[in-house]
């Protein structure tokens, strides 16, 4: 990847160490007077506690009740996230400030969805024009393959859009696309194609024919591996169906990218290339033209609507004031486990089978940004950063791995996401839903005690297994229906939790210099593999006799 890394280190405000800071030692001292406090003697003593501790706010309900948490905590959190600059932290982020320090870039995903009256400037210019300008090429583009009437090679109109490219450019497209299935063309067929393993084309393509299909390569570099690979045999197949025409490539692949050089180099007609800046992340890319197939596939209204509903939590998370703030507020409750009580995990866990891939989405905005071992300026941290993010949709997950929750020896948090209306309404299915999303977090919060176990005339040696301890803390997260707007929501929910937790690690979220060094090191590997003659291998043993072990192997 190019970037604009200067050779010396920008200016970084110094901050105190997150261990120095006066809230963090104060919250030290707080949590071992929570640390064995029950949620069922918080819930007792305070019969108000759950409506208190609850927010709603642009149609988003969080109910945080269910946490180990006191007044006191939400307010020594709060004043971390001061003490931690965080107020300032989100300024210089909307005013375009190079907050992505190692890569010298603003970070700007909140411009993707400014109205257009907005103005948010980057290197002295204004970027929302721009943004506006390729969201209404992309809305042109989109209305005519939606109505058939751009057409391929033969003329005939395209069926199948195929979106190329990977994590970034790939997890965020696939997850809206499954998130608002219920909105989509039905009569178009949509297929993600990512991984290098080549059975991912070859299955996405098997039954689609080459005259009514449409290639996206989406790519920020459009030098990606997996994607390039994915790139070129899509093109093989396009024009193995197509008769072997060269010029049927400008009418079955477009792209979206930041390299107008590679596109065009690939064939690709740049008029049919739809940009984006360095300054959006690849896994903050998805409201970007990346998000080509998902416009393609809800339509445009659909996508601004998506829009919108971001920018709404984008002014939420700046305006409000911090106990009060959505996105604030699960950050910092994510600090206060990981920190305090040594959680490593938290779960993700969406009553809600649209949010299939929302997990998996949201694995890489989490570890990717907060996965990191240094602070700004490059000092190892002292204190542990990002958990691992996991989670699968309720209610299948509670068939297999809520068992680990419930009775299991490690403490992971769970955010529970769910809606008040279903989309496809069919008899008692959604009370039954909902059912189990309340019953579930009241289960993890309050358990069962050995006596009330006893009670229901349980043999004494088996009370032991049925005894659930509780206090298992879980966020519950409502919203009305899973909408364009509700999903938007969400997505910015997460990105800013991610971007709160990042400022009080005081680590650069933006970067990913962890993705780099593996597309580095493959291509470096790769040609040894294909190479004919026995080249010397400089590995470790290890990785030397691996690769001979393949080579012999393959060849024969
Ligand atoms: C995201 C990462 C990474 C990136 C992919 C694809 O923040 O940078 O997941 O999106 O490596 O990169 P390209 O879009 O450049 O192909």
């Amino acid at each position: 990847m190019t970037t604009t890394t200067p050779r010396r280190r920008p200016k970084i405000q110094r901050r105190t160490t997150l261990s120095r800071r006066q809230a963090w030692k104060a919250l030290q001292a707080h949590y071992k007077s929570m640390q064995a406090a029950h949620l069922r003697t918080m819930f007792a003593d305070d019969p108000q506690r759950g409506s208190r501790m609850s927010v709603e706010a642009i149609g988003v309900f969080l109910d945080y009740s269910k946490n180990r948490i006191t007044d006191e905590t939400i307010r020594l959190l709060v004043q971390l996230a001061e003490e931690s600059g965080l107020r300032e932290g989100i300024e210089a982020m909307f005013r375009g400030e190079k907050i992505n320090v190692t890569e010298n870039r603003a970070v700007l995903h909140v411009a993707l969805r400014a109205p257009l009256e907005a103005s948010i400037m980057v290197d002295g210019e204004n970027v929302v024009p721009k943004v506006h300008a390729v969201l209404d090429r992309i809305a042109a583009f989109s209305q005519r393959v939606r109505s058939g009437e751009w057409k391929g090679h033969t003329g005939k109109p395209i069926r199948n859009v195929v979106n190329i490219g990977i994590g970034g450019s790939d997890l965020g497209p696939v997850m809206a696309y499954e998130a608002l299935k219920h909105y989509t063309e039905r009569s178009l067929t949509f297929r993600f194609v990512s991984n290098v393993d080549g059975t991912d084309l070859a299955e996405a393509v098997r039954d689609l024919q080459a005259d009514e299909t449409l290639f996206i390569v989406s790519s920020k570099t459009f030098t990606t591996l997996e994607t390039m690979t994915n790139a070129n045999s899509a093109r093989e197949w396009s024009l193995a169906g197509l008769g072997g025409d060269p010029a049927s490539v400008a009418k079955h692949f477009v792209a979206v990218s930041t390299n107008a050089e590679a596109v065009s180099k690939f064939g690709i007609d740049t008029a049919n290339m739809f940009q984006f800046w360095d300054w959006v992340g690849g896994r903050y890319s998805m409201e970007s033209a990346i998000g080509l197939s998902t416009m393609i596939a809800i339509g445009p209204d659909n996508f601004l609507a998506m829009l919108n509903g971001s920018h709404q939590m984008d002014e939420h998370f700046r305006q409000t004031p911090f106990a009060q703030n959505l996105p604030v507020l699960m950050g910092l409750l994510t600090i206060w486990y990981v920190n305090f009580f040594g959680a490593e995990t938290v779960a993700i866990l969406p009553y809600e089978q649209y949010l299939k891939r929302f997990p998996a989405y949201l694995q890489q905005l989490t570890m990717e940004s907060n996965g990191k071992h240094v602070t700004l300026d490059g000092k190892a941290v002292s204190y542990e950063t990002s958990p691992v993010y996991w989670g699968e949709p309720g209610t299948n997950g509670q068939h297999s791995f809520y068992q680990l929750i419930h009775q299991g020896t490690r403490l992971i948090p769970c955010d529970v996401i769910a809606f008040h209306q279903p989309l496809n309404p069919l008899g008692r299915h959604h009370d039954l839903l909902m059912a189990n999303v309340f019953a579930q977090t009241e289960a993890l919060a309050f358990g069962k005690t050995a006596e009330e176990v006893k009670n229901e005339g349980t043999p004494d040696w088996l009370v032991p297994h049925r005894v659930f301890e509780g206090n298992r803390p879980s966020n519950t997260i409502l919203a009305e229906q899973l909408t364009p707007e509700a999903l938007g929501k969400l997505i910015a929910l997460y990105e800013h939790s991610v971007f709160t937790q990042g400022v009080i690690w005081n680590i650069d979220s933006f970067d990913q210099w962890g993705v780099e060094l593996g597309k580095v090191l493959a291509q470096r590997i790769a040609p040894e593999l294909e190479s004919k003659d026995e080249t010397s291998l400089g590995h470790d043993s290890s990785t030397n006799s691996l690769i001979r072990r393949y080579r012999n192997r393959r060849r024969t």
